[in-house]
């Protein structure tokens, strides 16, 4: 059957897959993003349905003094005995805690924090064993392993059972079993051009693995034209009818040399075979956009909020949206007038700015607002396309010399400049039109400006993130006298 890769675009990386009867479920890592830990479910592994986030409550995610890109890195998503696991990192708290539920798109419990070192764990359960996998951080020793008391978050003595088959600092294991032989799959190259699966095995969870001898069994490496570059990050899963499949991070480069891709890093997915005991990744040929496989389900027609959201933010606000942190619920606040901001003093390239957005997920798109705002002096509210603080773009409402008008504001790195005007009325029609190369700036129908999307990738940004577009509102210097109501969003890819 014929499916689209990426399966979920826009920043959705570090994917994470199990499967529980004929439903699959994933979760992606989201960093500095509020709430965290995006799920996902799918009947056929191509069309996926958002069911709610891991982390939801201040409790189990601190990241309000996060930088950009920090945060939660990658988790694992696993299914035992009835109970759904997600173990992943915050770095900027205190490292690796899980947390479990028995319905994923239900409440999540508190974490349980995990004494190690590290990103990227893995957890594998045998019998009552489980095993926690982990990159250490030490170069030497780079890959390491123990057992972990679900219980308690108490771990074993670990030991050292991978150290790389190119990259001492490899990443990303995770570990499965397969007619009685363990396979542990992980990341080197690190997460961009250079980045690859590798495949080892053994006949004991706890090793020694004997690496494939052809790894890397997935890479785009050395293939820079490629539609599809920098796939790595893999977790496997066997679907119900014993075929085998990957989800794995990429990302899509456009523009002209050198390329770059502003979308962040997405969720692609291949069938795997197995040769001799190896996996062998979409019979040995890289990835494309356009992929075939023995999809384990039908494929839906109906489009899912990955593509659109039309919304007077009468029912509040939809799974799709996210905060930068943890918001100030104070200024946010929806009903049949729309969606009321109340900007902060915090202009939108510091940390706690009102603004809320969804991951841009396809090249060509168009986001409008229509907003009502009748600001003071300075203050300011519109859309804006986010990398990170220091690198986005926004048409917003603002009042100068006493006269209402629209701007458009460009912030590349040190530079900020506005680079378009207009009087406008006390509602306003924004707009932000996008195709690979090029966003476009408009008020009530008249274009103000353009930038470049390379500007907001991730090849000039730098992170782990993508972008994400959505209102905001600013008081410059001081919390906004005024709401800036947002009547109607839409963004349509
Ligand atoms: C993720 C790790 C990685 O935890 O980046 O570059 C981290 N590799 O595998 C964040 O995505």
């Amino acid at each position: 059957m014929r499916y689209d890769n990426p399966v979920l675009p826009g920043f959705h990386p570090d994917p994470t897959i199990c499967r529980v009867g004929e439903t699959f479920y994933l979760a992606t890592s989201s960093f500095e993003y509020v709430p965290g830990v995006p799920l996902y479910r799918s009947e056929n592994l191509a069309d996926w349905e958002p069911i709610g986030h891991a982390l939801t409550r201040e409790s189990q995610l601190t990241v309000d003094d996060a930088d950009g890109s920090s945060g939660i890195y990658a988790p694992t998503l696993r299914y035992h005995d009835g109970t759904f696991y997600l173990v992943t990192t915050n770095v900027s708290d205190d490292g690796h805690f899980f947390v479990t539920a028995d319905d994923p798109s239900g409440e999540w419990s508190e974490p349980t924090w995990i004494d190690a070192p590290g990103i990227d764990p893995d957890l594998f359960f045998e019998g009552d064993t489980c095993y926690f996998t982990y990159h250490s951080g030490d170069p030497e020793n780079p890959i390491q392993q123990a057992e972990l008391d679900v219980e308690t978050g108490e771990l074993g003595e670990p030991k050292t059972i991978w150290t790389g088959f190119r990259d001492p600092y490899v990443e990303a294991p995770h570990i499965y079993e397969r007619d009685g032989t363990y396979h542990l799959i992980l990341a080197e190259g690190g997460t961009h051009a250079g980045h690859m699966v590798v495949a080892a095995r053994a006949d004991d969870p706890t090793g020694p693995y004997e690496g494939c001898p052809d790894n890397p069994v997935l890479t785009h490496w050395g293939r820079p034209r490629d539609d599809v570059r920098a796939t790595g990050h893999a977790d496997f899963v066997e679907d119900g009818n014993g075929e085998w499949w990957l989800v794995c991070l990429g990302i899509r480069q456009v523009g002209p040399w050198p390329r770059f891709h502003h979308l962040g890093r997405e969720t692609f997915l291949a069938p795997v075979e197995w040769d001799v005991g190896w996996p062998v990744v979409n019979g040995g040929e890289p990835i494309e956009a356009a992929m075939e496989g023995p999809l384990p389900g039908d494929r839906q027609t109906e489009t899912t909020a990955l593509e659109r959201t039309d919304t007077t933010f009468a029912d509040g606000l939809g799974l799709e949206w996210q905060f930068r942190r943890h918001p100030d619920r104070e200024r946010y606040e929806t009903g049949p007038e729309g969606l009321c901001l109340r900007g902060g003093p915090e202009t939108l390239d510091e940390p706690g700015a009102t603004f809320v957005g969804r991951r841009q997920t396809a090249f060509d798109c168009r986001v409008e607002a229509t907003l009502a705002f009748d600001p003071g002096a300075g203050e300011e509210a519109g859309l804006a396309v986010v990398a990170d603080d220091r690198h986005q773009y926004q048409v917003g409402v603002t009042r100068r010399d006493g006269r209402r008008e629209a701007v458009v504001r460009l912030r590349i790195g040190d530079a900020t400049e506005v680079v378009g005007r207009a009087p406008v009325g006390a509602t306003t029609d924004l707009a932000v039109t996008a195709d690979a190369e090029e966003y476009r700036f408009h008020a009530d129908g008249e274009q103000l400006g353009s930038a470049s999307t390379r500007y907001v990738s991730t090849e000039v940004a730098a992170g782990f993130t993508g972008v994400v577009v959505g209102p905001y509102a600013t008081g410059r210097g001081t919390t906004c006298e005024t709401d800036a109501v947002i009547e109607r969003f839409v963004y349509e890819s």
